[in-house]
């Protein structure tokens, strides 16, 4: 194992939880340096997140959800690790780590409509910390309770500050009644610490439902009461980014329609991960990478920024 761990400025998996301020900045860049304007950081500063409505084009959206297709449907991956289940039904939850097992997605992990916007917020070079494909199937799929990313990333894989931020990019239509993504705006600048000791290889049941690491009824009740609630919607091609100390969640989708999004997230590289905060042991790198490679932009031919 690495060294000692720096101080941890993040308690949290404790006895009796508590909240900390945000210490660290949400935008790092001098404003202005990027796709971004400062209209548009201001209010990610603010709120923690941001919508674009239409970051990929509807062939590009083609392309992606035909992957995440063919993923989903192909034998060895169903059988990886990297293939998780609903907690209930056995139906297919997630894949992760799909950066690493599709071209298509490494591609679009170094997406310069994604990577630039990266950069800016987080003022450095950035590497993949995570990446995932969230199926979200009709009739049934469970949602993704209340939970802040940070705070796990923090307590089970190390990473030392709130410096990491995740793009959701929308392969079906993100609607009001399928379990979209919700967020609370302007949570991420408060650390809510989790009552509980982190289990032993936890992620085996977390990915399919999370308990531990999830706030308190009264620190979430706090938050909304607050800053409200906020969902996020979009059609397919629509991306969202937001900070990884956002508090956010969404609900069980049973619709017939299916709420599937891909996730990249990425960490500064000033803010690579130590030892885990909060854990006996490392997840494992599917979950949490330490491949700390800065992501090098792909050009694209049609981009629209
Ligand atoms: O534990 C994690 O890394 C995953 N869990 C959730 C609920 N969101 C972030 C990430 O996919
Ligand atoms: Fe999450």
């Amino acid at each position: 194992m690495g060294g000692a761990n720096p101080a941890d400025r993040y308690p949290t998996r404790l006895a009796v939880a508590a909240e900390s301020p945000r210490r660290e900045p949400v935008v790092w860049t001098k404003w202005g340096s990027g796709p971004l304007d400062s209209d548009a950081l201001a209010a990610y500063d603010r709120d923690g997140f941001l919508v674009f409505g239409d970051l990929f084009n509807d062939d590009e959206v083609e392309r992606y959800r035909a992957e995440a297709d063919r993923l989903c449907t192909d034998a060895a991956m169903l059988a990886d690790e990297r293939a998780v289940v609903e907690p209930t039904g056995g139906e297919l939850r997630s894949i992760f780590e799909v950066h690493a097992v599709s071209p298509v997605f490494a591609d679009l992990a170094a997406d310069p409509r994604l990577l630039e916007r990266a950069r800016q917020i987080l003022g450095s070079e950035v590497y993949i910390h995570q990446s995932r494909i969230n199926l979200k199937p009709g009739f049934g799929a469970a949602g993704f309770y209340w939970h802040s990313d940070f705070e796990t990333w923090h307590a089970e894989d190390g990473m030392p500050a709130p410096r990491a931020l995740s793009f959701s990019i929308a392969l079906t239509n993100n609607l009001e009644v399928n379990g979209p993504l919700m967020i609370i705006p302007g949570s991420h600048r408060t650390f809510v610490g989790c009552e509980g000791e982190t289990p032993p290889e936890h992620f085996r049941s977390s990915l399919r439902r999370q308990e531990i690491g999830t706030p308190s009824a009264s620190a979430l009740a706090g938050l909304a009461e607050r800053f409200g609630i906020s969902q996020v919607t979009g059609r397919a091609g629509a991306a969202t980014v937001f900070d990884s100390n956002c508090m956010h969640g969404s609900s069980d989708n049973i619709t017939p329609y299916p709420r599937r999004n891909v996730f990249i997230v990425y960490n500064s590289m000033e803010n690579s991960l130590v030892e885990p905060f909060c854990s006996a042991a490392r997840r494992p790198e599917f979950i949490a990478s330490r491949d700390f490679t800065p992501v090098r932009a792909r050009r694209h031919a049609a981009a629209h920024d």
